[in-house]
């Protein structure tokens, strides 16, 4: 694929970093004005880290369709409404990409309930009906019931354990391993994911890239990551924090692509 070809070598030479160096990281225009409403202060987990006004997500759901919905790991006074977005946006897939605490400080409250527990947040009630862990990942299965209606819905939950924030993957391999199951499970979706890190900026900028790749590269279509970064920007801003991970998430795309771990879909007996 000649995208694919360019962005090899542009990776080689440095030029590849440089472009990335260049993106705006906030996007000209865009506000955070309701970011700094009185309320909503308490909202945000970093002073930092604001959603645009533009496409933040609201409560009732703005109708806004989207294929990814990047978070922040919930704070505590954030659970009922983190629940309600999933809920509203009929998310059946949360991808998490921190743990709860790194280096003693705290990077996500957690939001689900332990094993066979149940979590009362608001209107929905939260049941854990499986939880699988290895060194690197946890794969839970939660079951939603709504209190008013009675109506339940399920959720798969996966996450990723061992990708510090600011840092690339200790292990490239077991990402990717991740990621493709990530995509597996995707296919055919058409309800948002939520992905969410600590800031919802590095870690999961890097996972949406890679996985919006993998559709193009499934659908035939040429794939330039910086393009990507720069759509993921205009709606969230700083979406991968690091050259380092921009550098990462283009190593893996063109693994995923000369490995043929991800092929043009009519390859596939289907
Ligand atoms: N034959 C595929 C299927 O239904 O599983 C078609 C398909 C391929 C559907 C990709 C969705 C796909 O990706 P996405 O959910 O990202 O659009
Ligand atoms: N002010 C925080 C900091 O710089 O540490 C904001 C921050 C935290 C930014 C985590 C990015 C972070 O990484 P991630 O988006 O991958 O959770």
């Amino acid at each position: 694929d000649a995208s694919l070809m360019l962005l090899q070598e542009s990776l080689e030479s440095g030029a590849a970093l440089a472009q990335f160096d260049q993106l705006y990281r906030k996007k000209p225009g865009m506000t955070t004005n309701a970011a700094r409403v009185e309320a909503n202060v308490p909202k945000n987990r970093y002073r930092d880290i604001s959603p645009y006004d533009q496409t933040r997500m609201e409560i009732p759901g703005s109708g806004i369709v989207n294929r990814y919905i990047a978070a922040q790991g919930p704070l505590p006074n954030t659970c009922t409404d983190y629940w309600l977005m999933v809920w509203e946006q009929r998310t059946s897939l949360i991808v998490m990409l921190t743990t709860k605490v790194e280096r003693g400080r705290v990077k996500c409250h957690q939001y689900w309930p332990d094993l066979y527990e149940t979590m009362d947040y608001g209107v929905l009630q939260i049941t854990c009906v499986k939880e699988e862990e290895t060194t690197s990942f946890a794969f839970r299965e939660f079951n939603l019931t709504h209190v008013e209606t009675s109506e339940e819905r399920h959720i798969s939950h996966m996450q990723y354990i061992a990708w510090p924030d600011h840092g690339v993957p200790d292990d490239p391999a077991d990402f990717l391993d991740f990621v493709l199951k990530v995509r597996q499970k995707r296919v055919g979706m058409v309800e948002p994911t939520v992905v969410h890190c600590s800031a919802g900026i590095g870690r999961t900028g890097v996972l949406i890239t890679m996985e919006t790749a993998m559709c193009l590269i499934e659908a035939n279509q040429p794939v330039y990551p910086l393009s990507i970064v720069r759509q993921m920007r205009d709606q969230r801003a700083m979406l991968i924090q690091t050259a380092s991970q921009y550098k990462f998430v283009c190593e893996a795309i063109l693994k995923v692509y000369n490995e043929g771990l991800v092929k043009p879909l009519e390859d596939y007996q289907r």
